[in-house]
């Protein structure tokens, strides 16, 4: 790492101008969220030692009992939100219902909500194939000084303050956006400090990967299948290669720098596809959207669907701008 390269913290400084109303509190909840990230960094980069540190639900050679990782990162993040005193409500894939965070003084004069995916993608620890944590952060609606409600997390994506994402892969990356463009992180685990690795991301304006579960092809509508046989014809730039890892966070990252697109539509099996909208889907468009990218339900803008159940799924179809009207246009022509 060069000696002038910036850290994280520096650049939340240098940054925090940039952030309307904000009097310091999103730098706050930026910096809750790298400390977590460290925190499940350390314990999923341990989970291939499972058979000396116990599998989940059974107890460790030191008589701890080992929890599932995304439980333990649903907590982590959690707590660290909690102690900072910026946050006024919590909601997780990892919970059922949404968490009022009560401020100490009692007032609830927190103006921030997080929805997050603690750790997507974690049925590939065991193959020890990379995984993520999604995040996304509004301004409370309901008034200051009251317990917030529903309503304050069924916001439609563009009232987003902020999104990101951690991918814990052959290296550990924090990439995010406040609305001014989408930078990348590197930890340099060895210090434990995040360096500004990848400075304002762009997904390319189209790119030669196309990434779905082609395994449920014939569940697929005909326009998904249109595109699908589209991205594998011989003609100009095609085929294109197909990628898919089963990893939202891993597919998108290797999408935004080399330039794809990533679906996950709707199928028979999955009527209204399988990624959920307020934890998974907004936050990544938003990221897509500030990098130059679309992110699309296949007919219409993610970010304007306006959201009416906490853990609702939306079909997704996200990345270089290019691609994504492609599809749409296979789409539309089977509407
Ligand atoms: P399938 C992981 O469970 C996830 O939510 C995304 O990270 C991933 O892209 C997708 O589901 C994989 O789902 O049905 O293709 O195994």
């Amino acid at each position: 790492m060069q000696g002038k390269t910036k850290t994280l913290g520096e650049f939340i400084i240098e940054n925090q101008a940039e952030f309307q109303y904000s009097t310091g509190e999103l730098s706050k909840l930026i910096n809750a969220i790298r400390l977590a990230a460290k925190v499940v960094n350390h314990e999923v980069n341990k989970a291939g030692l499972i058979d000396i540190l116990g599998a989940a639900g059974e107890t460790n050679v030191q008589g701890e009992s080992q929890q599932k990782l995304d439980v333990l990162a649903n907590e982590k993040f959690i707590q660290t939100l909690k102690n900072r005193e910026i946050v006024c409500g919590i909601a997780s894939e990892e919970e059922e219902d949404y968490i009022s965070i009560n401020s100490l003084d009692e007032n609830h004069q927190n103006k921030y909500v997080v929805l997050i995916d603690p750790l997507d993608g974690s049925s590939n620890i065991d193959v020890n194939v990379s995984v993520g944590t999604i995040f996304s952060i509004y301004r409370r609606l309901t008034p200051s000084g009251t317990p917030v409600t529903l309503d304050d997390f069924l916001q439609p994506g563009v009232n987003q303050v902020a999104a990101g994402y951690i991918i814990y892969g052959t290296s550990t990356m924090l990439v995010y956006t406040t609305g001014h463009g989408v930078n990348g992180f590197t930890l340099n685990p060895a210090i434990g400090t995040f360096y500004l690795s990848h400075p304002n991301m762009q997904f390319p304006e189209t790119g030669k990967i196309y990434s779905v579960n082609e395994g449920n092809y014939i569940h697929f509508p005909q326009g998904v299948k249109d595109y699908i046989k589209y991205c594998q014809m011989e003609e100009g730039d095609r085929p294109y290669t197909s990628r898919y890892i089963g990893s939202l966070v891993s597919d998108f990252h290797r999408n935004m720098i080399k330039g794809g697109i990533y679906m996950y539509p709707k199928s028979s099996v999955n009527s209204n596809g399988k990624l959920r909208l307020l934890y998974e889907c907004n936050p990544m468009a938003f990221l897509a959207e500030q990098a130059g990218g679309k992110a699309s339900d296949g007919y219409g803008r993610i970010m304007e669907i306006q959201p009416t159940e906490l853990h609702q799924r939306v079909p997704f179809f996200c990345g270089s701008r290019k691609m994504v009207e492609k599809a749409e246009s296979f789409m539309a022509r089977q509407r």
